[in-house]
C-alpha cells in the first residue's frame, strides 16, 4: 500500500483528500487494463474515465468556468500511474491535448471541453516537429492566411493520441515576426481533410503516437486559439500547467516501484535472512524513499502555487519535472536491482515500470531543456 501520508500537507484541501480516495478505489477494481491493442485500450479508458467523472479535472467546466486544479491534476496523474502507465497516459492527454483551448479558447472553441471531459471525444497537442522538439521557435509547419481560412502545411510527430484523437491543438508557423513571435495555435478536428497519419510510431512502452502530415489543411479563421503570433506564449503556458503532472506521473511509478519493493524485501530471503536485513537493502531503500518525498514536495509546491493564483510557475514546473522523472529512473533502477531476474522478465510490473518511466525525461521538455529553463529563471 502506498504512503498516503503526503496527503496530509497543507497543500491540499479535503477534496483533495476525498477525491484521491475515489480514484485509488476505482483504480483498484478497474486496472490495469489489457495493452495489446492500446488503441482500444485508450478509447476505453477515456470512455470509462470520462464515465466515472475523472476526466473533469482536465479541462474547463463551461457551465461553471474556473481554473485548471493542477493539485486534482497532479494527484489523479500519481494515482492512475500508480496502477496502470496507459490510464495515466488516456487522461494525461486529455489535458494536455484541450489545455490551450482551455486557457485561451473561445466559447465556442470550449463547447469541444464538454465532450473530452466527458470521454467522448479524444485529444492531442501537435507541437514537436522532426527538425525542432526542444527548439519550439524553430518550427516549419506554415498556416497561410487565405481569405476567411488559414491553410496549415507540414509535419508534426511523435504526437501522442495521434491517429486516434477527434481534435489536435496544432502550433504553426503564421509570420508576425521570425522566431517565437511568429506562431500561432488552432484547433483541428481530425477529420478535416488532409490530415493525415504519415506513421504510426512504436516505443519502449507503446502507447498511441504517430507523425502526422498537413497536407494544405484548410481551416477557418476562428479555428485559431489566441491571437495571431501568441502561438509560443499558449504552448508555454500550457506546459506550465502540465509539466508538473509529469512528474506527477513519474511519482506516482516511483511509488508503485517502492511498493513492490518492499514487498519483495519482505518476502525473499537471501543469506538465511529477508533482504530487509541487509544493510546495502536499507540503503536502497531508503534513498527511494527520501527521492519519492522531495518529488512529492516540489510537485505538489508547484501546483498549489499555480493553484493560488501565480500567474506563472516556469521555474517551480520545471523544478518539479527534472527532478521528479529524473530521480524516479534512479529508483525505479533501483527496484529492478533488489527484485533480480524479476526485475528483467518482460511482464514483471518492474520491468514495465522500467520501460515506461524513460519517455518522461524526454517527453513535454527534456530534462536537458528544464536545466536551460532553471538557469535562465534563476539568473533572471
Ligand atoms: N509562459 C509564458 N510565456 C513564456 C513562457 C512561459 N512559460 N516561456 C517563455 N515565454 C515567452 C518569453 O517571455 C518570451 O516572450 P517575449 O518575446 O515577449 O520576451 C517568448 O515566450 C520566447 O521565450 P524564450 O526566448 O525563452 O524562447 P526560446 O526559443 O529561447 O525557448 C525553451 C525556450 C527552450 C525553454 C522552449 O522552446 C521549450 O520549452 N522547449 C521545450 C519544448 C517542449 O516541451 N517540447 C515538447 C513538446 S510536448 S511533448
Amino acid at each position: 500500500m502506498a504512503d498516503r501520508s503526503f496527503l496530509d500537507w497543507p497543500f491540499f484541501e479535503q477534496r483533495h483528500r476525498d477525491w484521491a480516495d475515489r480514484l485509488d478505489a476505482w483504480c483498484a477494481k478497474n486496472l490495469p487494463v489489457d495493452h495489446s491493442d492500446v488503441d482500444a485500450a485508450c478509447r476505453d479508458l477515456v470512455a470509462r474515465l470520462g464515465e466515472a467523472g475523472f476526466l473533469k479535472p482536465t479541462a474547463v467546466d463551461t457551465a461553471n468556468p474556473g481554473p485548471l486544479d493542477v493539485r486534482t491534476l497532479c494527484l489523479t496523474r500519481e494515482t492512475l500511474a500508480r496502477h496502470d502507465g496507459l490510464a495515466d497516459f488516456a487522461f494525461a492527454m486529455q489535458g494536455l491535448g484541450t489545455g490551450a483551448i482551455s486557457l485561451f479558447g473561445t466559447p465556442e472553441q470550449q463547447q469541444w471541453l464538454d465532450r473530452t471531459r466527458a470521454g467522448k471525444a479524444l485529444s492531442a497537442f501537435a507541437l514537436s516537429e522532426p527538425r525542432s522538439g526542444s527548439d519550439v521557435a524553430n518550427m516549419d509547419m506554415a498556416a497561410t492566411r487565405d481569405g476567411g481560412d488559414y491553410v496549415l502545411s507540414g509535419e508534426k510527430t511523435w504526437i501522442s493520441n495521434g491517429g486516434i484523437a477527434d481534435l489536435y491543438t496544432v502550433f504553426a508557423r503564421t509570420g508576425e515576426a521570425p522566431g517565437a513571435r511568429g506562431i500561432s495555435a488552432f484547433l483541428v478536428p481530425a477529420d478535416t481533410p488532409g490530415l493525415e497519419v504519415a506513421e504510426r510510431l512504436d516505443v519502449i512502452a507503446p502507447h498511441p503516437l504517430a507523425r502526422l502530415a498537413f497536407n494544405d489543411v484548410r481551416v477557418p479563421a476562428s479555428a485559431m486559439i489566441g491571437k495571431p503570433g501568441d502561438g509560443f506564449k499558449i504552448a508555454m503556458s500550457v506546459l506550465d500547467v502540465f509539466r508538473s503532472t509529469v512528474g506527477a506521473a513519474a511519482l506516482g511509478f516511483a511509488r508503485r516501484a517502492l511498493d513492490e519493493t518492499l514487498d519483495r524485501a519482505g518476502s525473499r530471503e537471501l543469506f538465511g535472512a529477508p533482504l530487509f536485513d541487509l544493510q546495502m537493502v536499507q540503503g536502497h531503500i531508503a534513498e527511494m524513499a527520501l527521492d519519492i518525498d522531495a518529488a512529492a514536495l516540489l510537485i505538489y509546491r508547484a501546483a498549489w502555487t499555480k493553484d493560488m493564483g501565480a500567474p506563472r510557475v516556469t521555474r517551480e514546473a520545471a523544478m518539479a519535472k527534472l527532478f521528479a522523472t529524473d530521480r524516479a529512473q534512479e529508483v525505479i533502477d533501483k527496484a529492478v536491482q533488489i527484485h533480480g531476474g524479476d526485475g528483467v522478465r518482460r511482464g514483471h510490473i518492474v520491468e514495465s515500470l522500467y520501460r515506461e518511466i524513460r519517455a518522461l525525461r524526454i517527453y513535454e521538455g527534456a530534462s536537458d531543456v528544464q536545466k536551460v529553463v532553471i538557469a535562465r529563471q534563476t539568473m533572471k
